[in-house]
């Protein structure tokens, strides 16, 4: 079974938990795309949803597929947000990020009543970290900025130097206008430790650890979706 395989079938077994009537965060990424296209189907068979969208990327893709994307200021509470992951932990603690879009995903995420994250098998890890951990900086003064996030990561072992996310010869450029830089960290023993560090950085808007968000995983895998709570 191959990996877009897993996808697709971890984005079509989430589509269970959705309602009519629902409001429902729409998450960003390949594997997120495919819960987009099953939730197209059942919003065509008469299902009834409000829609938000965590990316320009996923609204593209929604609009594409005749769905009507709201604002999220406009509809309070969500039920429920189904979202890709790059990493899949212990805990359900996540690593997310790989598309650029944490922030808005967690934004997202943190107005959701219930959060289902979806992955094929390859990122349900034991230990969070082989994935390079993306951080989300200001771009005024980001020199300065990615220097205390070097030696934040030196206190937790953490050698290795934030490595600007590209795009050609331009930085990467988030939907917000922020830049996103990449750290290999190799392995996260202290995920909340850092996590708390990172974000009490003056220029550090947010990063891709995701924890105590997660209320569900759904894993892909040859033998059927594998449910972690
Ligand atoms: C987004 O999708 C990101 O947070 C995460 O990095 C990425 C995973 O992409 P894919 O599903 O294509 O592997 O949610």
């Amino acid at each position: 079974m191959t990996a877009d395989e897993q996808k697709k079938q971890v984005g079509d077994a989430a589509v269970a938990y959705v309602k009519d009537g629902m409001k429902v965060g729409l998450g960003t990424g390949s594997t997120a795309a495919w819960f987009v296209k099953a939730v197209a189907e059942q919003i065509k068979a008469g299902m009834k949803l409000t829609l938000v969208s965590t990316s320009i990327q996923t609204t593209q893709l929604a609009e594409s597929l005749g769905l009507v994307i709201k604002d999220i200021n406009d509809v309070g509470m969500l039920d429920l947000c189904v979202d890709g992951a790059d990493e899949v932990g212990p805990g359900l603690a996540l690593i997310k990020g790989g598309g650029a879009a944490l922030l808005r995903e967690k934004l997202i995420w943190e107005q959701a009543n219930s959060c289902i994250v979806i992955a094929d098998a390859a990122k349900h890890v034991a230990t969070l970290g082989k994935f390079a951990l993306p951080i989300e900086v200001e771009p005024f003064a980001w020199k300065g900025t990615v220097n205390r996030i070097s030696d934040v990561l030196i206190e937790f072992d953490i050698t290795m130097m934030p490595k600007a996310r590209k795009k050609g010869d331009d930085y990467w450029i988030t939907d917000g206008g922020n830049l996103i830089f990449d750290v290999a960290c190799g392995a996260i023993h202290e995920p909340a430790g850092l996590a708390s560090a990172l974000k009490s950085l003056t220029g550090v808007v947010d990063h891709g650890l995701f924890l105590d968000l997660a209320d569900v995983a759904l894993i892909g895998g040859p033998d059927g979706v594998k449910v972690l709570h």
